[in-house]
């Protein structure tokens, strides 16, 4: 994946996906979208195969609050409710559409208020909270698995980063990103929920950590040491290859 953002030929997409078009059929995922709320209308049409086809399989789209105000939304949520599609439509809401803050563009407090409007369950949670996205996820996928229909997921996160690397960031406030990074970090409460119910050590943490670290280094280092694609193959992969 870090080779994919990196433009390079072994990256999943042989480096010309970039951030935005990564995708891995082998473990299901179907490819992220640069067109804001252009997936949710494929998640509908992964939902149709895996009910014309009759397996257990779930369809997941994850978007975000700017992306929850497009048309396609709508659509692709009223074909999933009206034909019980097993699709669970998750929005990160984390706040900011790039320089909009959510509550600027949409008149709803919670976004999964719109599952009302589609006659499915809407959910809104911490979604910085672990366990609490495990327990509604687990509702909803068996849901979908008894032939329930989709269900709306909103967790209510924040967007610590700036929308692209080197956003000077002059629309919001400096010290609401750092209460969050500071005080919300969905890692580091999960760590201190799992130590204070003695499930983890401080000693084993660590050695997570570090496991976790050394991975990230050696995807950083394999990235940077892979070649760019070549130019003659820049008309491969194509629907018809050239
Ligand atoms: C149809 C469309 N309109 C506009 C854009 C430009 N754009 C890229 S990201 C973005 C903001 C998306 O906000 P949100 O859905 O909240 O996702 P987040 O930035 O939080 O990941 C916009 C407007 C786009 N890629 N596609």
């Amino acid at each position: 994946m870090v080779a994919e953002l990196f433009g390079k030929a072994t990256g999943y997409c042989k480096g010309k996906g970039g951030s935005m078009h990564i995708a891995d059929f082998s473990i299901g995922i179907l490819g992220a979208n640069g067109v804001v709320a252009g997936g949710l209308p494929l998640i509908a049409g992964a939902g149709l195969s895996i009910k014309l086809r009759k397996t257990d399989q779930v369809a997941v789209v994850f978007f975000g609050d700017g992306a929850s105000n497009r048309g396609p939304v709508h659509e692709a949520m009223n074909m999933a409710a009206i034909w019980k599609l097993p699709v669970i439509f998750v929005v990160e809401n984390n706040q900011w559409a790039s320089t909009t803050p959510q509550g600027y563009a949409c008149a709803l407090g919670d976004l999964c208020q719109r599952a009302a409007g589609y006659n499915m369950p809407g959910y809104s949670i911490d979604g910085n909270d672990v366990l609490a996205v495990r327990e509604t996820t687990l509702k909803a996928v068996a849901a979908a698995r008894q032939g329930e229909g989709p269900s709306m997921i909103e967790n209510k996160t924040y967007r610590i980063r700036g929308h692209f690397e080197g956003d000077p960031q002059k629309y919001r406030d400096q010290a609401e990103v750092l209460t969050w990074q500071e005080k919300n970090d969905p890692i580091q409460r999960f760590e201190a929920h799992l130590v204070k119910a003695q499930v983890l050590t401080k000693k084993k943490s660590k050695v997570i950590w570090d496991e976790v670290k050394a991975e990230l280094d050696a995807a950083l280092e394999f990235a940077q040491n892979s070649p760019y694609p070549k130019p003659e193959d820049a008309l491969q992969d194509l629907y018809v290859n050239a």
